[in-house]
């Protein structure tokens, strides 16, 4: 028996884990590390079930090449020269714009993942590049690009700290929290009821966390920014602001909000003008006050606009970047990508609906026009690493069909699933025991100062290769290198470039050093590692991977500290409180007020025990309170008549549900899942729970204008009783 210590990769609460091994590495129990000093013990079901997951039957041990219908497992060589031919094919006929790559969310979860995907972005030599951010929280980048001229100065509440906690459009009671890094985020709010502090929830369910929190406040989908607006109006008419950070643009801003009284909004965002005022006069009262906001503001229509309000909401009252209020964490690595960057977007468009380019990126919701359109550039193959696209992204059985004409398609991914069948050639990358880990991005959107690297807790068998050699095989493919050209010169290239920024930059901690005496002095047992130790030193505390190595539990950095002016990368040097940009977005909300609202709208919602699309094999997570239920309120069940199953129908498509009646939904609103429809899957457990699809439903032609981030929240739907299902 033996103990590890390991940080739990799966969401962004980044546990430590305690980990008890036999000698033939099978887990036989995991708990949370008490000793950790920013997770203090904690874990969740997930976490715990670490062991169960990571020996899955069902996942895949060696590269597998599919024939028709039939999938063989061969040697790494050959699943390379595999896809060397799919690819150069493509290539030699198509030209590179017709390649295209897709990251999903696990991608951000793993160090191999993030150093190696924008090198193999690069090497493909396309710009149909896509990751899971146009699905999650690229209106958020936007918006920070626009306000602070850096799409990576993203603030987080100072959960610990605030008064006053305003949350929109977020669950982390069951999701755990996202773009806000907090072991135990659940006990963190516990803790600030309990310090006297007050949570308000605004979601058009009473979630678990508006169960916990001072007060409730229903409100409609897709209506955030009305709602913000409201609350701006506000803070603005009766004079409750106070800046504390240098702005520009607050004329602007009071023209803006002009039009949008709490008494003009209240009927669109379904909350009386008098709750927006009190909400307003609470925020600006508070001695602190944060309003964090997520997925269900994120991914609606508006996202763009209410993330902004968001951010200009904290401003006004004075509680950006200090203490209690919103603030940016310093991690203890150097920023990435290597120092703040001015925040450009609209280089490139997509081809076929125009699309502007947002870091460097085009929208996932315009990929499948992008394979179906024919002409020159039409996508023709696909890289997809960790990506699950039929049941991830809008209107994903459209995106499954286009997958399917593709002429060659590779996946990087531990099982053979709703999306990875329509592969050529799929990779699986080592069990996440195996892996080292360090949070590069998470650890930036912390909040609390603190770093924890994670020794992989098993060794590699014989057959595998570590996720940087399956990643650097495939750029070496796409350099077009051929098949069988070494990883290790690309891992030392890659490495290079690191020590170049490294030394280079200003506000790096190595800047002026030479590069290749920092190389000598590097530690680690892989190129990923290596790679760390040198952002490490590189990064404002001087820390190394041997000293994160001699503290297993972590290191704790302090509490966040005020600086803004260090992501700040505006031409003015000053916050763009009211960026032009979003005048006509402003102008677009504006015209909705007198659009009626559809009858029914369809939300979304994360469950505690599942993540996303790749949690259902495991059999202690699924099944109970784990299930792909149709949530509609009793109201609703009445008057619809439904029955056990309800037929759900939209624009896209169509779903028969299982009901679960709950007065915790509003009126006029259900709620599905996402990442469930395994119907067909490989995966024997998900099979047995298959669920149905809920991006079925959502629309992929239809985005956040500004971002063109997908639409998960607020897509109007009909419900009407499956005959014959009681
Ligand atoms: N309707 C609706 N749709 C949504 C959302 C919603 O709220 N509603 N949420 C959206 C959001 S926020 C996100 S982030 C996306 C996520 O969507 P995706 O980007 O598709 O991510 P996941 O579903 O988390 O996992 C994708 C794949 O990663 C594989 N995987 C797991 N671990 C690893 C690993 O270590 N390495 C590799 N290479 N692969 C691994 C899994 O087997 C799975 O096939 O879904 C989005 N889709
Ligand atoms: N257990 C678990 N944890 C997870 C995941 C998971 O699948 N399961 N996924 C991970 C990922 S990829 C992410 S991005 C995070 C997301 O984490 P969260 O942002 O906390 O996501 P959700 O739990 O889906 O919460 C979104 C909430 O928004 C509400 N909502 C829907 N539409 C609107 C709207 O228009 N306005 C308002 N105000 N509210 C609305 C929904 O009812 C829901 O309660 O969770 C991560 N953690
Ligand atoms: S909350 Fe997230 S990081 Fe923590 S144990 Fe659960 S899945 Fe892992
Ligand atoms: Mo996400």
């Amino acid at each position: 028996m033996r103990t590890a210590y390991r940080t739990c990769p799966i969401c962004d609460a980044v546990c430590a884990l305690r980990l008890t091994l036999d000698d033939d590495g099978k887990v036989l129990s995991v708990r949370g590390d008490e000793q950790d000093p920013f997770s203090k013990g904690y874990i969740c079901p997930k976490g715990a079930s670490l062991g169960r997951l990571d020996e899955d039957p069902d996942r895949l041990r060696r590269p597998m090449v599919r024939t028709g219908d039939q999938w063989r497992e061969v040697s790494w060589d050959e699943a390379f020269q595999e896809i060397d031919r799919g690819l150069t094919g493509v290539i030699a006929q198509h030209g590179r714009q017709s390649l295209a790559a897709y990251f999903g969310n696990p991608t951000f979860h793993t160090m191999g993942g993030i150093l190696y995907r924008g090198a193999l972005a690069q090497a493909l030599g396309t710009t149909n590049v896509y990751s899971a951010s146009s699905i999650d929280q690229l209106p958020k980048h936007v918006s920070c690009g626009l306000m602070f001229g850096n799409g990576l100065a993203i603030s987080v509440p100072d959960l610990d700290r605030t008064d006053y906690l305003l949350i929109l459009g977020a669950n982390p009671v069951e999701s755990h929290g996202s773009l806000a890094v907090a072991p135990d985020f659940p006990g963190r709010l516990k803790a600030l009821r309990d310090r006297g502090g007050k949570l308000v929830v605004i979601d058009p369910k009473r979630t678990r966390t508006a169960e916990i929190a001072d007060e409730h406040v229903f409100s409609r989908p897709g209506s955030d920014s009305f709602l913000l607006f409201g609350i701006v109006h506000t803070l603005l008419a009766e004079n409750l602001t106070s800046v504390a950070v240098e702005v520009e643009g607050l004329q602007e801003l009071r023209e803006l909000a002009a039009g949008f009284a709490p008494e003009t909004v209240a009927a669109a965002c379904g909350v009386p003008a008098s709750t927006i005022q009190r909400l307003a006069r609470e925020l600006a009262a508070a001695p602190t006050a944060a309003v964090y906001s997520r997925v269900g503001s994120c991914t609606a229509d508006f996202s763009t606009l209410s993330q902004w309000l968001v951010d200009v909401i904290n401003i006004l009252t004075g509680n950006f970047d200090s203490p209690g209020g919103v603030m940016f964490a310093k991690a203890a690595t150097l920023e990435m990508p290597w120092g703040p960057k001015p925040f450009t977007y609209g280089r490139w468009h997509s081809r076929v609906r125009g699309m502007p380019e947002m870091l460097d990126e085009l929208p996932v919701a315009t990929l499948a026009d992008e394979i179906e359109t024919p002409g020159e550039g039409q996508v023709r193959a696909l890289v997809a690493v960790a990506g699950n696209l039929v049941l991830s992204a809008p209107n994903g059985p459209r995106l499954g069909r286009a997958l399917q004409s593709l002429d060659f398609m590779v996946c990087v991914d531990p099982y053979l699933n709703e999306t990875t069948r329509l592969a050529n050639v799929i990779l699986p990358p080592p069990r996440m025991l195996q892996m080292p880990h360090y949070d590069l991005l998470e650890l930036m959107i912390a909040v609390r100062n603190y770093a924890r690297f994670s020794t992989p807790a098993l060794a590699l068998e014989p057959d595998q290769l570590p996720e940087e050699d399956i990643m650097a095989r495939l750029v070496l493919i796409a350099m077009g290198k051929g098949a069988d050209a070494d990883p290790a010169e690309f891992h030392e290239m890659l490495l290079g470039g690191i020590l170049g920024l490294a030394t280079q930059i200003p506000g790096s901690s190595l800047q002026g050093a030479d590069p290749g005496e920092v190389r000598t002095g590097l530690e680690g047992d892989s190129p990923p590692e290596l790679m760390l130790d040198a952002l490490l030193k590189a990064g404002p505390y001087r820390l190394s991977l041997a000293q994160l190595r001699a503290q297993p539990h972590g290191i704790d950095l302090g509490a966040l500290e005020p600086r803004l002016a260090e992501v700040l990368c505006t031409p003015s040097g000053r916050v763009q409180i009211a960026p032009p940009e979003l005048a006509e977005e402003a102008a677009r909300l504006r015209g909705r007020l007198s659009t009626p609202a559809p009858e029914m709208v369809l939300i979304g919602r994360r469950q505690l025990r599942s993540n996303n699309s790749w949690l259902h094999n495991v059999p202690n997570l699924v099944g109970g309170s784990n299930r792909c239920t149709l949530q509609v309120n009793p109201i609703d069940v009445a008057r619809l008549g439904l029955g056990q199953q309800a037929r759900v129908r939209s624009a896209t498509g169509e779903v028969i549900a299982a009901v679960e009646a709950t007065e915790a939904i509003m009126p006029g609103v259900v709620s599905l899942p996402h990442g469930w429809g395994h119907s067909g899957s490989e995966q024997q457990v998900a099979a047995q729970h298959p669920g149905v699809n809920a991006n079925a439903l959502t629309d992929n032609s239809t985005t956040d204008v500004i971002s063109g981030n997908a639409i998960f929240n607020g897509v109007p739907v009909t419900v009407s009783p499956v005959t014959g299902s009681g």
